[in-house]
């Protein structure tokens, strides 16, 4: 009943920023899918009997993989595999089942915010015993053993029905099929003031929630219409679709402009949300004011106490290197810790883990904390109509008084998507070359106190990761920081993010590009990205 099937490996099988991801057509190659699902396996010890947790967003090719992942499990001598019905299980909620229930890892099948369908974007990732994205170790390990494999396992049974919930045998392994939406939704009461929250939609506050056609629906209807009384249709674009309906799912300024739009008019809703593919991104809109990303993690951490679950407050906070500054003030008052990561949650496990900080964030819409081991983007929107709730006044009067008492961090990420690779990697590359000689010198009329390449050394497992994007800090505190893209699937993604201080009160109103005109022209000035690029403007701009 077992098969040991023959394969080739492929040599393109390097997980990213956030596990594998290419193109469908990519993973639909003969044993593609197979071939790196068994390298997971070949790289992890000791899982014989164990628990194995199976979901994924919803989007094509999904159901597939889980069968194959499910025959393979059992080949491969896993005890039991919990999977969500239908296939799904958002990111943050793969993290609690596996938490939950102690399993011994998880297989996550998501490309995120990539678009989905049949000739779009797919993806594997793997997540560890305490819920979350395998460390670099690990990744490392696997990629490793795709360039050799020569064969896996499975068992040659009929598919699962993963349309019903209930206990099934599997060749001699047991498969539970669960309420993909249950779980969460009980963990969010245990963190967030339900009844305060249901009070406050009870008196009028209309919140609106984008699920985009993607993996937090089912969530968001569960959690916002049903627990927390907002009336039928809150939820928008809440059934998931294989090729999300043709939506980006990618919450932000760009793909959710219409939400945006609509609590920005006269008679719109009080609060708009909107998560990604995964349901792990979040976007935050108040009337009149819509949240950054970086923003919202300073914002949540210096508020942290008005939810039940924080209430004791927050051991300490973690950003990645290039989320704007605006938490590190928030650390500063609280005296707790702040910590400074590479881009990708993977980096924040195991500060999570020895109980260093309690919230982390990321510019890219993504904020979370201990309570799973992912970023959270429903988290994040309860947590905001909890503050909401709490301090009685709008999101805009929060993040005003806000930047009164700690100053503004202004903000803004520049992507050039769909570059050469080869022309991206020569600007990484021409940049790098200059970093020695330009602290002293001037940029566009800025004078550059240093420049480097980011390293981190991980306090707790002491492992070190380089080349992790390169920043050219100057004077008075503003930045300027490129890195490529580790979760595209065509051409390379050269990011530009761009931040400036300003403590000012009577300068919080000016218009986010106009506040870093001068450090984006140094950004062209010392990168030449127009003439590397062979574009004139970025593509997308949050
Ligand atoms: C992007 C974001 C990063 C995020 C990653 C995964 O990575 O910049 O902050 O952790 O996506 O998010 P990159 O390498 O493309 O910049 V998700 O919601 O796609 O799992
Ligand atoms: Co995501």
């Amino acid at each position: 009943m077992i098969s040991t099937v023959s394969t080739k490996p492929y040599a393109d099988q390097k997980p990213g920023t956030s596990g594998l991801r290419k193109k469908v057509p990519v993973f639909q190659q003969e044993n593609y899918a197979e071939n790196f699902i068994q390298a997971i396996f070949d790289s992890l010890e000791g899982f014989e009997g164990q628990t194995l947790v199976i979901g994924g967003d919803g989007r094509f090719y999904n159901r597939e993989v889980i069968q194959k992942a499910l025959k393979m499990a059992a080949a491969n001598g896993f005890g039991k595999v919990l999977v969500g019905k239908g296939g799904i299980l958002s990111t943050p909620a793969a993290s609690h089942v596996i938490r939950k229930y102690k399993a011994f890892g998880g297989i996550v099948l998501s490309a995120s915010h990539n678009p989905g369908g049949p000739t779009e974007d797919f993806g594997i990732k793997y997540n560890i015993s305490n819920g979350g994205p395998a460390p670099e170790k690990i990744t490392d390990a696997i990629f490793a053993r795709t360039k050799v494999i020569d064969s896996y396992k499975i068992a040659d049974v009929a598919d699962i029905d993963l349309d019903t919930v209930g206990s099934f045998d599997l060749a001699g392994m047991t498969v539970e099929v669960i309420d993909p939406v249950a779980d969460y939704a009980d963990l969010m009461e245990t963190l967030f003031d339900f009844p305060a929250i249901r009070s406050l939609i009870a008196g009028g506050f209309r919140v609106v929630i984008d699920s985009m056609s993607a993996v937090t629906g089912p969530y968001a209807v569960e959690i916002l219409e049903k627990r927390l009384g907002a009336p039928s249709g809150s939820v928008r674009n809440e059934v998931p679709l294989p090729d999300f309906g043709h939506h980006h799912p990618d919450p932000n300024l760009v793909h959710a402009k219409e939400l945006y739009d609509d609590v920005m008019s006269a008679d719109g809703p009080d609060f708009g949300a909107a998560s990604d593919g995964d349901g792990d991104r979040n976007m935050v809109v108040g009337k009149g004011m819509f949240v950054t990303p970086s923003d919202s993690l300073a914002m949540i951490a210096a508020n942290a106490t008005c939810a039940p679950g924080y209430k004791n407050g927050i051991a300490g906070i973690a950003r990645s290197m290039p989320t704007s500054a605006a938490a590190d003030r928030v650390a500063e008052k609280l005296g707790i810790g702040m910590y400074e990561t590479p881009t990708g949650w993977k980096f924040f496990g195991n500060l999570m883990d020895a109980g260093k900080v309690t919230v982390c964030g990321e510019e890219s819409f993504g904020t979370g904390s201990d309570h799973v081991r992912e970023k959270d983007g429903l988290w994040a929107v309860l947590f905001w109509l909890n503050i909401v709730a709490a301090r009685k006044q709008s999101v805009k009067q929060i993040v005003e008084a806000h930047w009164a008492e700690y100053g503004r961090n202004y903000y803004s990420r520049h992507d050039y998507e769909g570059v050469d690779t080869d022309n991206a990697n020569a600007l990484v590359a021409a940049l790098r070359a200059k970093l020695d000689s330009l602290p002293g010198t001037e940029i566009n009329g800025l004078t550059v106190s240093a420049a480097d390449d980011f390293a981190y050394h991980d306090p707790i497992d002491h492992s070190v990761s380089k080349n992790q994007g390169i920043r050219i800090l100057f004077e008075g505190g503003s930045r300027i920081v490129f890195r490529l893209s580790g979760t595209g699937t065509s051409g390379a993604t050269l990011r530009l993010y761009v931040e400036r201080y300003e403590p000012d009160a009577s300068r919080h109103a000016i218009e986010t590009q106009a506040a870093l005109a001068d450090l984006i022209a140094a950004a062209e000035e010392v990168a030449e990205i127009k003439r590397y690029t062979g574009m004139s403007e970025p593509t997308v701009i949050t």
